[in-house]
Formats: structure tokens, sequence, C-alpha cells
């Protein structure tokens, strides 16, 4: 089951989706001890405590991961906060390391989605600087994302904390956690070599088919 008919289906209780490659997988661009902190102890984190703020609020459990986050406003004000930041929390996750792939595995832009960014960037090369751009200048913890709207046009965003982009109006492509905990121990401070080793671990297939699932 792939990352968008994971948001789409599951619901409460959530479970923990095992990464869809071996912890070594990403070495050295981010290695086994990070994968395993950030995979099975953080992001396992956001799992429980979505679990504990939905548990008591039976009206909900029949709604997805989207549908959640999507009618934040309809939970019960003792709900809201932990579902946002948990719900977020899981949803950022799952996006961030399903596109993510081996070094050595080398994947590509379909052409459909070449065309768009060629289009609304000028070229890849432009479209991740603009994304670097966004990561950088993320103050303290948070997420850059490349997104598409309903119609493929493509464009940066980048939110705080675990928020997530507008999901009534836009399919968010890819995304970089810029948390110091996705990269502290491969990189200690260092956020821009973080980003630019994680720019050769993207797996565009599953990049091109969030782009298709709009
Ligand atoms: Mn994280």
């Amino acid at each position: 089951m792939d990352i968008l008919e994971n948001i789409m289906t599951n619901k409460y209780p959530f479970s923990l989706q095992e990464l869809p490659y071996s912890y070594d997988s990403l070495s050295p661009v981010i290695g086994e001890e990070t994968l395993h902190f950030h995979h099975d102890k953080h992001m396992n984190t956001y799992v429980q405590n979505l679990n504990n703020a939905l548990e008591p609020h039976t009206d909900f459990h029949d709604l997805t991961l989207e549908n959640l986050l999507t009618k934040l406003d309809c939970l019960p004000e003792s709900a809201k906060t932990a579902v946002r930041n948990n719900g977020g929390g899981v949803y950022n996750h799952q996006l961030y390391f399903s596109t993510l792939t081996n070094p050595n595995n080398k994947t590509k832009p379909s052409e459909s989605l070449q065309s768009a960014i060629d289009r609304d960037f000028g070229g890849t090369d432009e479209m991740l600087t603009q994304l670097k751009k966004a990561a950088l200048s993320r103050f303290g913890s948070g997420w850059a994302y490349v997104v598409t709207d309903k119609d493929g046009v493509l464009s940066i965003c980048s939110t705080p904390n675990q928020d997530v982009p507008d999901l009534t109006h836009f399919v968010p492509l890819m995304t970089v956690d810029v948390w110091e905990h996705a990269y502290y121990l491969d990189y200690q401070n260092r956020r821009p070599d973080y980003f630019d080793a994680f720019t050769t671990i993207l797996n565009w297939d599953v990049i091109n088919k969030n782009y298709e699932s709009r």
C-alpha cells in the first residue's frame, strides 16, 4: 500500500507503517542510527499520541488521517491541538520516509512531472534551490514541500512544527523534515549539508505517483 492510499484509507487505531527499505539503505546520506530513532521512536510517538487523543472521541474513529487533518475545526476542543500536532506528525513522516530510497537507486521525474517542473520552476535544479531556501529559512522546526494543485501546477511551501499544507487544495509530492532530529546525528547543525545530501536519495518513482494522484 502506498503513502497516499494509506493516508486516504487507514483509520483509528493508526499503526506505525514499516519503512519501505532496510535501515541501512539510505546510508551514508541518512545513517542507520538516525533512521531507528527517527522512525521507531519519534514517528512512533506521533502515532501513539494520535491514538490516545482520538480514543475517547468515538465519533471520529471512522475518519481517515486526511479527513481528520482537513476537518480539524470539527474536532472537540480537547482533541484539536493533539490531532493537529500528532496527526500532522504521522502524515508528514509517512510522506517523508516514502519518498526516499537508496542512493544507488537512480530514479527520475516522469515526462509529465518534468514538464511541470520546467514550466513552473525552469528546471529541477531551480526547484530544489527554491525548496532549499524554504527549508533553510524555516526558523526552528518544521517542513518544506513541493506541492501540486488539482490542475498540476507546482509550488513550494513550508510549515512550522507538524502542520501540513492545505490538503483541500494541494497534494504534497515530497517533503523535507528540518527538525533537528532528522539530521543531527549525521550532520549536527549543518542543515544545508543535510538538505544537499537529501536531494540525492529522492525516490522519483514515488513522487511521480503522487503527482499523478492529484
Ligand atoms: Mn521528524
